[in-house]
Formats: C-alpha cells, structure tokens, sequence
C-alpha cells in the first residue's frame, strides 16, 4: 500500500531536518507502517531535491546492502541505491569534526569513477568494468538517521541509505590493472585490525554491484552518467569511531584510504 498524497513532502522536511541538526529521530514507518519500497525511492529522490535546493550536487551513487551478511541481517534478498552529493565528499587530510554527526560508522568501500554513460536492464558487470575509467580504495561514512541506527528496508531507502560522508583514497587504477573481484581488505582503528575482508564480498564482485543499480535505475528510465563516482557497497561490517579516532582501510594492490575524527574539544 502507498502512504496518501502530501505526506511524502512531510516525511521529506522530517529526515532532511534531522540530518541538519544532527538529531536522531523516530523511523518513518512506525507512523506510516504501510511506506512501500517505491514510495521510499521517490521520499529519497525529493530529499535529494530539497538539499539540491539549498546548493549540493548530485555526483554519483552508492550501493548499500550488497552482502549476502548484511542482507541476512535485514532479511531481504535485494541491495539498495542512494545518492552521493558534492557535500559529502570528505578528504584524506581535514580531519572530521564529530558534532556533524549523530552515531556514525565507517565502512571500506570500492569507489569506481566512471568515464561513459550507462543505461540498460540487462546490464552486466563487465558492461559497468568497460565504463569505468579508475577504481579506487573508499570509506563510506553512515549515519542513519534513526534511533539506535534501527530501521526497515523502507525507513532506509527513505534515509538515503544512511549516507553521511565518504573518501576516496588517493591511488586510482583502471580495473583492467587488478583482480578486481578478490582484493582483499583490512580495516584498522587506532592501529588496532576491526574487520577483515575481500571484495567478493560485494555481490560476488563489485562490478556486479554497479550493475546491479544500472538495471534498477533502468526500470524507471535512469542510469548512471559520465563522471560519476559509485561506492560499491561495503566489503564487511562497518565500525563506530568516535573523537580522536583514526581509521585505516587498506586493499591488496589498490591501496589504503584514512580519516582522523577531531577531538571533540
Ligand atoms: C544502510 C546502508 C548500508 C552499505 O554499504 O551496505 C551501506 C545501513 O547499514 O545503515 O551503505
Ligand atoms: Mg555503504
């Protein structure tokens, strides 16, 4: 069932100043338990709308979901899609201040920077692997909007997937030059290993991932464009960080990517 017309814009103004003001809120579907996975995409493509609004720039995509563990965990059999904006990108050597945040997490991701249009249903990874002119080590920053980082499928999807912020490592390969679909992976904190993992995590390949949100898109007439950047979809769980906190992600052959969180005075 679809929730009433009016409400979308509602729930839209609910999440967007959530995230402005750092508050963490109630999910959407203990009011409207009857929010369908569509009308969560179209609440997601006007949230976007309402930020582009106020100066950010769609730049790309990202998968959430996309590991058979995490999908498990959600009992659901699909991935999920959100948008990257300008906004979010975060870099290497500013460190994050942490009152921009409610409860986030980092978690190691495949960047693909892609160099030719792509639209399709029956799209596969090797179409995605001939669009992509670099690949590159990521860390996607989540943080849901919602109470204890507890939600449905719907609630999420609504939420943007949990976007935050992201980085992009600074060693940018063409995927021709890799293994793309076993790297393997090691996420530290403070110097301490948290997560441990391969890039076969992701769909069984990343590539896959990205083509996995292509035919999506293409189901209601969109695809993914020259210069965009897609996170692939985390390659293990992901790890809270808090003040003073430093995060290593690093990939066999493609390289590492880090952040450090200000302390909090
Ligand atoms: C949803 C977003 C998941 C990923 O890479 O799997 C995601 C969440 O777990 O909050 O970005
Ligand atoms: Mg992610």
């Amino acid at each position: 069932m679809a929730i009433t017309k009016g409400v979308d814009l509602e729930i839209v103004e609910y999440l967007y100043s959530a995230e402005k003001e750092c508050r963490e809120v109630v999910k959407v579907t203990d009011r409207y338990p009857e929010l369908s996975f569509d009308d969560a995409y179209l609440i997601q493509e006007k949230l976007i709308e309402r930020r582009e609004k106020e100066g950010a720039r769609k730049i790309g995509l990202k998968l959430g979901l996309t590991s058979k563990a995490k999908q498990q965990m959600m009992g659901v059999h699909e991935a999920i899609y959100g948008y990257l904006t300008d906004d979010m990108l975060a870099l290497e050597w500013e460190p994050l201040d942490f009152t921009d945040f409610i409860h986030p997490k980092a978690e190691p991701e495949i960047a693909f920077l892609i160099e030719e249009d792509l639209e399709g249903t029956n799209v596969t990874a090797e179409d995605v692997l001939r669009v992509t002119k670099f690949v590159a080590p990521a860390i996607e920053i989540i943080d849901s909007r919602y109470l204890n980082f507890k939600f449905t499928l719907a609630d999420v999807i609504a939420d943007n997937c949990s976007s935050s912020k992201f980085l992009i490592g600074s060693k940018w390969m063409s995927p021709k030059d890799l293994d793309l679909g076993q790297l393997g992976m090691v996420m530290s904190k403070n110097g301490e290993v948290f997560q441990t993992g391969s890039s076969a995590a992701v769909l069984g390949h990343p590539a896959a991932s990205v083509a996995w949100a292509v035919n999506k898109l293409g189901e209601v007439g969109k695809g993914i464009k020259k210069g965009d950047v897609i996170l692939s979809g985390a390659v293990s769980e992901a790890i809270s960080f808090e003040p003073n906190d430093t995060i290593l992600v690093q990939f066999a052959e493609l390289g590492s990517v880090t952040f450090s969180c200000k302390s909090s005075t």
